[in-house]
């Protein structure tokens, strides 16, 4: 096969319709970088004797070490199907859940993909997140199940086990995109049924609800996967063959002489042929007969797997020559079976073929893009495409058009930015020289020959006659020396700048055209994620270009297109120019694009939505280079690190760390190897992972640790310290036994009750998965607040919140919640955490619900402060009392807020005074001087930043009033005295609560054989796991268990599972909820029964105080830890005696 030509290439991408862009998909190991493989030995780039050795794709060094894709690469191939030319540009992603952001920006670019699903292992969980990931994108999905050979090597299945096992397979894969499907037909219902009723609002009397519109009229049967819809390939990647049934329905329809068509129905199902009347007949088991597929199909593959391995050459020869192959001599002669395997194979089933092919058939070209998709991809969070400026919805008929001509507007979208060495460039790369170079390479050389020759004649002359030209040669010597001196520092020069090079990681964004040409050269907007259209079409011209001088617009910049590269894999070839619908890669953007961004020609391009990322980033660490005068490296490498990773956070915590936040460990070991060895050239050292932990109060229990009743057991005589004492709560805070803390500002004129109560979970997890829907009403509620003009407020939206808020309704029920929705007065941590602030106090109003009632704002008593009161409560919610994590369900309600006289006065007022220079004579001798001074700070302070708290300036005042205005504001401005008083507050009615800690669980699904079930029990045990689901897989002998684990006992979990079992089991660990840990971190024995169980220091395992005082250990708070209690050695009684 020959390589195909760049310049081939670059025809071919001007055919949009022969255009496919595809990813491949699978759960991790599935062969999905195998199958890379075999496209790509079609196409001669490997040899076909190195397909699925190589991993081509996989061009990091630790993805071959590892055996994992890390990193989504794309190669463009060439594939001739018939008189047809196709260009197919093919992303390989990878398959571990840490890198699931990889995927996302792969499907962005793509129309269409490849799911690859292990013929032994069958749907697997990241399988049914990629099939869900792809569904969301929009883009139609083709399935391989691939390591067939792994159902006759290992299980060693009959052929009808085999074809019971892959039907079985196939419904599990359909299984799921019926429910993701029924998902959206059901949610499309719903939107359809509000519109009927505002319809129907309208025209009362005239109501019709049709509820049979839904699942049953709509048609589903082309989203399913069925090897007579010619959607599905059966392959072994690592063998290289492939099929789809309607290669066999072609073969038999000669031989059987049945039509291909009817062959192609029958072929897959229960369907059997009666050879006597040649005829195909339905039903098979039940009459004992064999399915065609398994008749046709199977057995003689499986006849050609046995005869190979057990060498049987008469045989093997036999069936060579039936197929009419040619098989080489070292193939068949191998001292490995698979070898010859691998020849028979390749040439009789070819995967390439069966893959491409039904690549090219059953998945969509650029041109075939649907509406639903472009305005899914226009419409940025709660917009509606009609909402979107008429320019702007113009741009969707380019989308659809995916025109490449000159006129068309270029949209481009980026979805991530990777770095490759600069070396790898293909302007710094060695290039073959040319005909006319070599030419006058050869003439220099010659000349220089000539030269040397020149002179060695001139030295024998001078020798014959000294003193003749003596003085001609030493000229020539010293300019020969003077030119080596040159050429020498040229060549110095030049190493220093490919040194510099050497050192250069230069990054390529990696993106795709979704209409028009990008040409080299060319200028064009650089759109950033908040970019709005309206707002910049408000300020400039629609059609102006960006090589024109414009004026300042938010998250828009303009850039020129330096470099365009074709994406080949490890290499990347220049191009002058692409036209619409192809993925390519462009260099220089590094300056302009950090992760993503959307390019245009005209301003009216609306930013694509952002991409679904499926992982949360959890795991962090702390890093710090090893040597303290390297820090500023660190700091660029994080950057560049940031910029390389569509998932890393790269953050410097408030203690000053540098923190780098990912999705597992995995992934914390790739961006820990990319930082040293690429970004940041230091050797760096990295702190334990930081685990993630929120505090939460829980009811008080009914036990107690030894499940005696709480009440009946009297309280003894505490020896150490009780619970109560640990708390120590400071005189001025007032604490009644239902736990209302009441506690009043430092100048005595505000005082707040509030009281914290435990949150149904089912409403902290509602608040959790909303956190999305929270922040918009607070973005709401604040431009209503500042009478913005809003944009038209989404109706969808609208009927988000309002469905939302009834959900909490439902779940906070009872006397005690009762009007609890209306009063929410915030969320917390960041406005829109997983807490509540209520207030219950009279004549106040202003809640969350705003937006939905459109109101203005409201004027109220206290309006002026209520930002210090919830400020204080963001602030309690971000770091609780235990080890100043994040709150998590906790609720808050401020049941009385008192303000004395001079704080409403202070509150009423809103004017900058300047009290002080009125107050000095109030003061009296030395104290005074010195407390004046201070005074005279906090009140300068305050008229330039906090001008309404200061105290007008009144003649009526008394000088007794002035002087405890002066004592307040010793204390600070009053707001801060409100916001640190309520954050007090909320700590202390934190504390008269029991207390509990909460940790992040992970989930996991293992697999393992039943010889090492036991094993993986006893790891997941140690390591505080519970397992929640245990099933075996049909028809094969492995386990699959379902189990939670706190991520704080993850670390080396999966290399200890994998070394326990002998790389039978490996788990995908991924988040999945927060859970509460029972202990409670301060317990301490107070009954006769404890003590009796416990002992009297109770130093038994408290897990829940092991984590607390290792996260305050870290934070370096104070730990409150014993170490040596008697340091005297232990006798026993006995022997004393
Ligand atoms: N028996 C058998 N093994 C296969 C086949 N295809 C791939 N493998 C093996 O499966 C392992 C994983 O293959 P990869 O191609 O790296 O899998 P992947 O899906 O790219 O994995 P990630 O990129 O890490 O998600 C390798 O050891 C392959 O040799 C196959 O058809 N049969
Ligand atoms: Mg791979």
């Amino acid at each position: 096969m020959v390589l195909t030509s760049v310049g081939k290439m670059t025809g071919l991408q001007k055919k949009t319709s022969r255009i496919r862009n595809i990813c491949i998909l699978a759960h991790v190991d599935h062969g999905k970088t195998t199958l890379a493989d075999c496209l790509i030995s079609s196409n001669g780039i490997i040899s076909s004797r190195l397909a699925g050795k190589l991993r081509y794709l996989d061009s990091r060094e630790d993805e071959q070490i590892r055996g994992i894709t890390m990193k989504s690469s794309a190669i463009s191939l060439h594939f001739e199907k018939g008189d047809e030319e196709y260009l197919i540009n093919l992303i390989d992603s990878p398959g571990h859940v840490d890198f699931s952001s990889e995927v996302s920006t792969a499907v962005r670019l793509c129309d269409g993909c490849i799911i690859v699903v292990d013929a032994v292992e069958g749907v697997c969980p990241q399988t049914q997140a990629v099939l869900r990931q792809a569904w969301l994108e929009n883009i139609r999905p083709v399935l391989v199940i691939n390591k067939i050979d792994r159902l006759i090597v290992e299980l060693k299945f009959t052929p009808q086990e085999a074809y019971l096992h892959l039907k079985n397979i196939l419904e599990q894969v359909n299984a799921v995109t019926g429910a993701l499907f029924t998902s959206k037909v059901l949610e499309e219902r719903a939107e359809k049924e509000t519109e009927n009723e505002s319809i129907s609002d309208s025209a009362p009397g005239d109501q019709i609800y049709d509820w049979s519109a839904g699942l049953e009229d709509t048609d589903d049967s082309h989203l399913y996967f069925s090897p007579d819809y010619g959607n599905v390939v059966f392959a072994s990647a690592i063998d290289g063959w492939g099929f789809g049934i309607e290669h066999f329905a072609k073969l038999y329809s000669q031989k059987i002489g049945i039509k291909p068509a009817v062959l192609l129905k029958t072929l897959w199902g229960d369907y059997y042929l009666n050879t006597k009347a040649k005829k195909i007949m339905k039903g098979d088991q039940s009459k004992g007969k064999k399915p065609l597929f398994v008749q046709l199909v199977l057995d003689n593959i499986w006849s050609l797997y046995e005869s190979v391995m057990k060498r049987d050459k008469e045989k093997i020869e036999k069936i060579v020559t039936s197929l009419g192959l040619k098989i080489g001599a070292r193939e068949s002669r191998h001292a490995d079976p698979k070898v010859h395997l691998n020849a028979i194979c390749g040439q009789w089933l070819p995967i390439s073929e069966a893959v491409l092919s039904m690549v090219c058939n059953k998945l969509p070209s650029p041109l075939d893009i649907t509406a639903e998709r472009v305005e899914k991809l226009m419409c940025v969070g709660a917009r509606t495409f009609d909402s979107l400026p008429p320019e702007t919805q113009e741009l969707k008929s380019a989308f659809m058009k995916c025109s490449s001509e000159g006129t068309a507007p270029v949209i481009v979208f980026v979805s991530k930015m990777f770095a490759v060495d600069a070396k790898a460039l293909p302007h710094n790369k060695p290039r073959p020289l040319t005909q006319e170079e070599i030419a006058q390479r050869r003439e220099l050389a010659r000349r220089r020959h000539a030269e040397k020759l020149a002179v060695n004649q001139g030295k024998e002359l001078s020798e014959k006659r000294p003193g003749e030209n003596a003085t001609e040669v030493n000229t020539g010597e010293t300019k020969g020396e003077e030119e080596q001196l040159t050429s020498q520092t040229e060549v110095v020069a030049s190493k220093a700048m490919k040194q510099e090079t050497d050192n250069k990681e230069s990054f390529i964004a990696f993106a795709r055209v979704f209409s028009g040409v990008v040409q080299r050269g060319r200028k064009i907007f650089v759109l950033g994620p908040k970019y709005d259209p309206a707002e910049a079409l408000h300020k400039v011209r629609a059609h102006c270009s960006a090589a024109d001088d414009l004026p300042l617009v938010p998250h828009m910049t303009c850039c020129t297109l330096e470099n365009l590269y074709l994406l080949m894999g490890r290499e990347l070839e220049d191009l002058e120019e692409v036209p619409a619908g192809n993925v390519l890669g462009i260099g220089g953007l590094q300056d302009f694009v950090l992760k993503s961004a959307t390019l245009s020609t005209s301003l009216a391009c609306p930013p694509f939505t952002p991409l679904n990322f499926e992982a949360t980033p959890i795991v962090r660490v702390a890093v710090e280079p090893k040597h303290p005068s390297d820090m500023p490296q660190l700091v660029r490498g994080m950057k560049l690190l940031n910029q390389a990773d569509p998932c890393v956070q790269v953050l410097i915590q408030e203690t000053g760390e540098h923190v780098l936040v990912t999705a597992g460990e995995v992934h914390l070991q790739r961006c820990l190897d990319d930082l040293k060895e690429r970004f940041a050239k230091i050797e760096i050292s990295a702190s334990a992972p930081i685990i993630p932990f929120r505090e939460t109060i829980t009811r008080p229990p009914k036990v107690d640790m030894v499940n005696e009743e709480i009440g009946k057991q009297q309280k003894v005589a505490v020896i150490h310290q009780t619970k109560e004492d640990q708390n120590k709560i400071p005189e001025g805070v007032q604490v009644d036994s239902d736990g209302l803390v009441t506690i009043s500002t430092p100048n005595k004129h505000a005082t707040l009750s509030v009281r914290a109560m435990p949150l149904p979970e089912e409403v902290t997890r509602l608040l959790e998965e909303n956190s999305d829907l929270i922040r918009t009403m607070e973005q709401l509620n604040t431009s209503l607040n500042e009478d913005k003009k809003t944009h038209e407020i989404n109706q969808k939206t609208i009927d988000r919140i309002k469905e939302f808020k009834q959900k909490l309704e439902q779940g906070l029920q009872g006397r005690k919640w009762r009007n609890a929705v209306d009063q929410i007065w915030s969320f917390g941590p960041r406005k829109c955490g997983p807490n509540i602030l209520l207030y219950k106090f009279e004549g106040y109003k202003k809640s969350v619900w705003q937006c939905l009632e459109n109101a203005v704002k409201e004027v109220s008593k206290y309006r002026d402060f209520d930002n210090s009161i919830i400020s204080g409560f963001q602030l309690a919610t971000l770091s609780g009392p235990m080890c100043e994590e994040p709150l998590m369900g906790v609720c808050f309600t401020v049941e009385k807020w008192e303000m004395s006289k001079v704080g409403e006065v202070l509150s009423a007022s809103s004017q900058a005074s300047g009290e002080c220079d009125a107050l000095e004579h109030e003061q009296k001798e030395d104290t005074a001087s010195l407390r004046n001074s201070h005074i005279a700070e906090v009140c300068g302070e305050d008229e330039h930043q906090d001008g309404n708290q200061s105290v007008p300036r009144s003649p009526e005042k008394t000088s007794k009033h002035k002087a405890e205005v002066l004592l307040a504001d010793c204390y600070g401005p009053f707001s801060g005295q409100l916001i640190a008083t309520m954050k007090e507050a909320c700590r202390y009615a934190l504390q008269a609560k029991p207390q509990r800690l909460m940790a992040a669980m992970y989930t996991c699904e293992i697999m393992a054989t039943a010889e090492v079930l036991g094993r993986v029990y006893a790891v997941l045990s140690k390591r505080e796991g519970r397992v929640l689901q245990e099933e075996m897989k049909e028809g094969t002998d492995v386990f699959i268990i379902k189990a939670v684990l706190p991520v704080a006992e993850s670390f080396g979990f999966a290399d200890e599972i994998r070394k326990r079992t002998s790389g039978l089991a490996s788990p995908q660990l991924v988040f999945s909820h927060w859970e509460i840990i029972s202990s409670d971190p301060f317990w301490v024995p107070t009954t006769e029964e404890e003590y009796l169980h416990f002992g009297e220091k109770a130093d038994s395992e408290n897990q829940a105080r092991k984590y607390m005082n290792a996260v305050r250990k870290r934070k370096g708070l104070y730990v409150e830890e014993k170490i040596v209690e008697h340091a005297e050695k232990q006798r026993t009684l006995s022997r004393n005696k």
